[in-house]
């Protein structure tokens, strides 16, 4: 239990420092002389450089945060969006949950907004602006339209800006027409909007792995995203293949999806072929896809389900990188989001490299640099391993 006791006033928490005012009025709420409080120097501002495991102890914190943030990139506010992404993840990496609000003053990325909201969410047990956005009709129809499979904040402002508010008003709607990536996202939406499981993904992996083997058997699978990262759930299941052989990563995935096909279990697929070359420099803008030969896939899973039918519908997706490629595609894949960005910047700020899915690039010897594993990244970014487990900055 964090800043707050369990014990309940009104249905709400009565925070500890409050309790412990009034049993002790002699002690300054603020001031909270916290034995382990942290030096300056011991949270990065990289998230690359900080170890953050899936126990997060102050989500109470971190899900406001990441609220504000969210509805920052409904508004096209990227820039703003970021800093809430960040502060909240600095305090997903702390050991325990904050005690007082003095302690946030040595964290980084956390500025006088941050420790606003953290300060009234610890008295009150909720914050305004928060309750606010999850009330706020614009926040809540995009959060749906942008829940579908194919449709980006882009399409989900431009539905909202047009007075629709629901899927029907969507689907009844004559001007739209739905891409074949949307039309599927809204055929499967029950299915793929709710959570897969780890055990969903390890007999999803048996089957891919299956396929794979079947085209190539020297190929292997991997699994990748949240669930390399030890996540109980996710949204979709990712996975990796290693090729041993030169070009090999190009033709794989065409014959696993007709394998697929042939098997009756492809719901929907979108292949994309490999752009791949060497001779592009990494880029700075760091939403760009990468260039690897990949496949966003919905297949049918065998199994019971809750709705009496003997599948649900999933969402894989496959990458496929040159074997030289291999470790600097499994990192970039392996996530978080924000663990990826910040090994970038840090690269490029820290370091004079430029580091992206396909290559890290030495920009004072002007040299791409090899490596197998990603343990050799972490090393020639001068970084201390940090195991895929931590990496849920
Ligand atoms: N990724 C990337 N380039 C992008 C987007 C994502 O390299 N343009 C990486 C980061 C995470 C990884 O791919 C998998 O992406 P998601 O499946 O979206 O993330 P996740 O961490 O697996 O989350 P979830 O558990 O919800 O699937
Ligand atoms: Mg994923």
């Amino acid at each position: 239990i964090s800043w707050f006791t369990e014990s309940m006033s009104a249905g709400r928490p009565v925070p500890v420092e409050i309790r412990h005012y009034i049993q002790n009025p002699a002690v300054d709420q603020r001031s909270c002389a916290h034995p382990s409080a942290k030096p300056e120097s011991a949270v990065s501002p990289y998230a690359c450089q900080r170890r953050t495991t899936l126990n997060n102890h102050n989500k109470i914190f971190t899900d406001a945060l990441e609220v504000l943030a969210e509805n920052l990139e409904f508004c096209g506010n990227q820039g703003p969006s970021l800093a809430f992404r960040r502060a909240a993840s600095v305090l997903k990496s702390l050991p325990e949950a904050l005690r007082c609000l003095e302690e946030t003053q040595h964290l980084p990325c956390l500025g006088e907004h941050c420790r606003a909201i953290i300060e009234e969410i610890s008295e009150c047990g909720s914050c305004s602006r928060v309750e606010e956005i999850l009330n706020d009709e614009r926040y809540r129809t995009m959060k749906l339209f942008s829940s579908v499979f194919g449709v980006g904040p882009k399409t989900a402002e431009n539905w909202f800006c047009r007075g629709l508010r629901t899927f029907e008003q969507v689907l009844n709607e004559p001007s739209i027409r739905l891409n074949r990536m949307q039309t599927a996202g809204f055929l499967f939406y029950e299915d793929i909007s709710k959570p897969v499981s780890r055990t969903e993904a390890s007999a999803l992996k048996i089957i891919v792995e299956e396929a794979v083997i079947c085209v190539n058997p020297s190929a292997t699978v991997s699994i990748t995203g949240g669930f390399r990262r030890g996540k109980e759930f996710g949204h979709d299941v990712d996975f990796i293949i290693k090729t041993p052989e030169a070009g090999q990563e190009d033709t794989i995935l065409p014959a696993v999806i007709e394998r697929f096909k042939s098997q009756s279990i492809l719901l929907y697929s979108d292949l994309q072929e490999s752009t791949f070359d060497l001779r592009q420099l990494p880029t700075h803008r760091f939403e760009a896809m990468d260039h690897f030969s990949k496949c966003f896939l919905i297949l049918k899973l065998k199994g019971e389900q809750e709705t009496g039918r003997d599948w649900r519908a999933v969402r894989v997706d496959l990458v496929a990188p040159p074997l030289e490629r291999y470790a600097y595609a499994l990192l970039g894949w392996s996530g978080s989001t924000l663990f990826e960005r910040d090994l970038r910047r840090f690269a490029r700020l820290e370091r004079g490299k430029l580091l992206d899915n396909h290559v890290l690039y030495d920009k004072a010897t002007n040299t791409f640099l090899p490596a197998n594993t990603e343990e050799d990244i972490f090393a020639h970014l001068g970084l201390e391993y940090i195991e895929p487990w931590q990496r849920n900055a």
